[in-house]
């Protein structure tokens, strides 16, 4: 075992490592042992295209384990422009010679000039080209970051250069680990489910891991609690912003958002977009730039849990919880009213919005 990291950072990993995969603790040894082979580390080719190179920068702030611990004991990182040692003639060998072998896993950061290939060109070659010949051979393709997956930015009406994500602009199965950027710790599951099992995890339909994006960010919000009672932030600067009420009216997108951010957290598990204040922008999602195009505004319709059948607005549950509390009716009443039967009842006031001087639940803006 060639593992420079300490016993208990290890043992941690593979702990964390197992939660993340979704298996029992029992699961530990297997995944210590799955990496201490790794000793023949897979070799790993990453290529960056169109892109902020925002994707690097968050797998470069990896800990637990670190970014150094990651390439230097888990993978073989045999290509990476911004961080490999090699240079000029000794690094093109290097790729040159991990390409021939095949059977290493091609990382993908940024996405594909599809349109207009010339517009993305390194060393005299297209985007398009380069893409091609990493992944021909390789085992494994994975995008990193939602340019690589679905074509991100650049891909944003009116895509002047008819940016595509890899699967779109060459047609080979992708596992995609989407975010701008991704997640450090998305990133080290995927590849330690790869070396456990021997073969890809299963996908959503859109190429992520379902081990990790198969709920959504409303499913484990903190928030969420005062999402279900109605009570939201309005208005930044306002006691509901201090009291960290649901940031639904703030435009937050977790309802629509697939992405474990709530439990696996950012910055060595410090804080994540909802806990920091901000509503989710969805940047998991393929087309968010234009799909949810102004992030602070609300999105139209979200389904509301325990409603069945009833897609409504929020801001019309949030004043009907309140109005249907205080008239003493419970939940499946609520539905009832969401349905559209209490219609014929007009004593019971559904859509009355009592004001109140303090911190509002359910109000309207
Ligand atoms: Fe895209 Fe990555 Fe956003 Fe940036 O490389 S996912 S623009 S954070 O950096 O590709
Ligand atoms: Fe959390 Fe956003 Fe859902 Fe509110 S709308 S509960 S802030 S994910």
């Amino acid at each position: 075992m060639r593992l420079d990291i300490t016993r208990r950072d290890f043992l941690k990993l593979s702990g964390g490592t197992a939660a993340m995969l979704g298996l029992s603790q029992s699961w530990v040894p297997k995944i210590a042992l799955a990496l201490e082979q790794a000793a023949q580390r897979p070799p790993v080719v990453w290529m960056s295209f169109m892109e902020c190179t925002g994707c690097l920068e968050s797998f470069a702030k990896s800990v637990n384990p670190s970014t150094a611990d990651i390439v230097l004991d888990i993978i073989s990182l045999n290509y990476q422009e911004n961080i490999m040692a090699a240079a000029g003639t000794q690094a093109e060998a290097d790729l040159k010679n991990t390409l021939d072998k095949g059977g290493y896993i091609a990382i993908i950061e940024g996405a594909i000039a599809v349109g207009i290939p010339e517009a993305m060109m390194v060393a005299g070659k297209t985007s398009l080209d380069l893409v091609k010949e990493v992944t021909q051979n390789a085992a494994a393709t994975l995008c990193v970051g939602t340019c690589a997956a679905y074509g991100g930015v650049q891909a944003m009406k009116p895509n002047p250069t008819g940016a595509k994500g890899v699967k779109d602009a060459i047609g080979i199965e992708t596992v995609n680990v989407p975010g701008c950027p991704p997640n450090p710790a998305h990133i080290l599951p995927t590849i330690v489910h790869y070396l456990l099992f021997n073969k890809l995890p299963d996908l959503d339909s859109d190429g992520r891991p379902l081990f990790l994006f198969e709920q959504k960010i409303h499913d484990n919000c903190e928030r969420r609690a005062h999402f279900d009672a109605g009570r939201y932030v309005g208005e930044f600067g306002t006691p509901e912003e201090t009291l960290q009420y649901c940031l639904y009216k703030m435009g937050c997108k977790g309802p629509e958002t697939h992405s474990p951010c709530p439990k696996t957290l950012w910055n060595a598990k410090q804080s994540w977009c909802v806990k920091c204040g901000n509503g989710c922008i969805g940047c998991m999602e393929p087309d968010f730039w234009d799909r949810f195009e102004d992030f602070y505004q609300r999105l139209p319709n979200v389904p509301i849990p325990g409603f069945v059948g009833v897609k409504t607005s929020a801001d019309w549950v949030g004043s009907t919880l309140v109005t249907a509390t205080m008239a003493g009716i419970g939940i499946h009443a609520i539905a009832s009213a969401a349905t559209g039967r209490y219609k014929k009842h007009p004593d019971i006031p559904v859509k009355e919005v009592p004001k109140s001087k303090g911190p509002s639940e359910g109000s309207e803006d």
